[in-house]
Formats: structure tokens, sequence, C-alpha cells
């Protein structure tokens, strides 16, 4: 009788550092997503002015399902928005002479020229994933002087209220994953590092620009210390 009374606490002792530690380690990790881009003009599935290979409606379906998830599991759910004025800096058109994916130099920085996308207000520059799977949405690339493939600032180095808001709702850690790879993904997953938040890129919910780039982006990640995990 007694050593069953004396099994009973301890079986109860346990269960309750067990059941502490879980919840500790479950509000330390506070993770959020970032789903980066998801927009008509850098896909096939809208026969977008930059579509990028393979992010035809089956890309799409793949990553609306994986970001459902993730919101039923309970992570917050954050997106970035290409967004530029029709006189940005970034489209070949507002460059005389100028092809589209060529670089030019401004100063000390590189800029590659690019098709006139995601132009503020126009069908194309919505995000394809329903409003309603967001706790915010940060649009980028706002000034016409600046570009701006990450989601925390610009090539200014004017930030965007991204890491406010992370901060805001105790994020540690991100799940990062969209389009472009080798553009905006690595920009603000390396930016996202580099802010001290734990980083993990899902590459199959993932699409870049070219198979060199996206490969040489993968590498440069990893290089950073971001995990680069295959699918969810
Ligand atoms: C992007 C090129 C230009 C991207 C945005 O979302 O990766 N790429 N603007
Ligand atoms: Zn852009």
């Amino acid at each position: 009788m007694k050593e069953s009374a004396i099994t009973l606490v301890t079986v109860i002792a346990c269960l309750f550092t067990i059941l502490v530690l879980a919840t500790t380690a479950f509000s330390e990790q506070k993770m959020a997503v970032i789903v980066v881009d998801v927009q008509g003009d850098f896909t096939t599935a809208k026969k977008g002015s930059l579509a990028v290979e393979g992010t035809d409606d089956s890309f799409i379906a793949k990553v609306k399902n994986a970001t459902e998830a993730l919101k039923n599991k309970g992570y917050l759910i954050f997106a970035t928005q290409d967004w530029h004025p029709k006189d940005h800096v970034s489209f070949f058109t507002n460059h005389e002479g100028k092809k589209p994916f060529e670089a030019i130099k401004i100063g000390e920085r590189t800029q590659v020229l690019w098709p006139p996308h995601c132009i503020q207000g126009t069908e194309n520059a919505k995000l394809l994933l329903s409003d309603d799977l967001f706790a915010a949405v940060v649009k980028k690339g706002q000034d016409k002087k600046f570009d701006s493939y990450s989601g925390f600032r610009d090539d200014g180095g004017a930030d965007t209220e991204m890491d406010k808001i992370l901060k805001e709702n105790g994020v540690k850690e991100l799940l990062i994953y969209g389009i472009a790879t080798d553009y905006c993904v690595k920009a603000t997953a390396i930016d996202a590092a580099n802010a001290g938040y734990k980083v993990t890129v899902i590459e199959d919910l993932c699409k870049g620009v070219a198979p060199e780039s996206t490969a040489k982006a993968l590498e440069e990640m990893k290089a950073k210390g971001i995990t680069i995990k295959k699918e969810l």
C-alpha cells in the first residue's frame, strides 16, 4: 500500500516535470513562418512577367497546403510582398538601352535589371495565398531608388517592419520558403539569421530563377548556419 502510494507520487511528479519541460520547450521555440513573395508575377501559374520555372498550379497548391498545415499547428504565418512603383530602379525598362536580366552598377551596388513586375495595385502583384492565413504581410521594394530582395531591409539599408513584428510576437525561430530561392528567399533567410533567428528553409517549397544560382544560394545559406530541409 505504502509502496504503491510512493510509486503513484513518483509517476505524478514525473508527468508534471514532463509537462513543465514540454511547455517551456514549446514556448521558448516560438516558431513562425515567412512565406516569401508568392505572387502572380513570379509564377507560371499566372503567366507572370518574371515567372520562375516550376511555379505551376501544383507548386502553388503545395505551398498553400503546407502553409495551412503550419497555421493549424499554431505557428504565426507572415508573408512578404514585392511591391514596386512603376518607375522602380530594378526594371530594365527604366534604363535606356538595357535588356532584362542584365546587371548594372549603381555606385557600389550591383543591380540586376528585371522585367517590370509586382507593380503596386496590379493583379499579378497580389499574393496567391489567402490574406487570412497571415498575421501580417510585409511589403518591400516600395522605394523607387532601391531594390529589396530581403523582407527585412532594402538595399539602401532602410528596415521594413519585419523584425519589429517578429520581436513583438516573441518569435525566435523561422521557417522560410517561397520564391525565388536565389533572390528573395536567400536574402530574407540570411538577414533573419544575421538578426539572430534560428532559420530553416524548406527547399521543396521554394523555386529558383536559375539552377546554378539556386545551388549556390543553398550553399551560402548553409554557410550562414541556416538549416536546409528538403521538405516539411
Ligand atoms: C524577386 C527579383 C526581383 C524575388 C523580386 O522575389 O525573388 N526577384 N524582385
Ligand atoms: Zn522585385
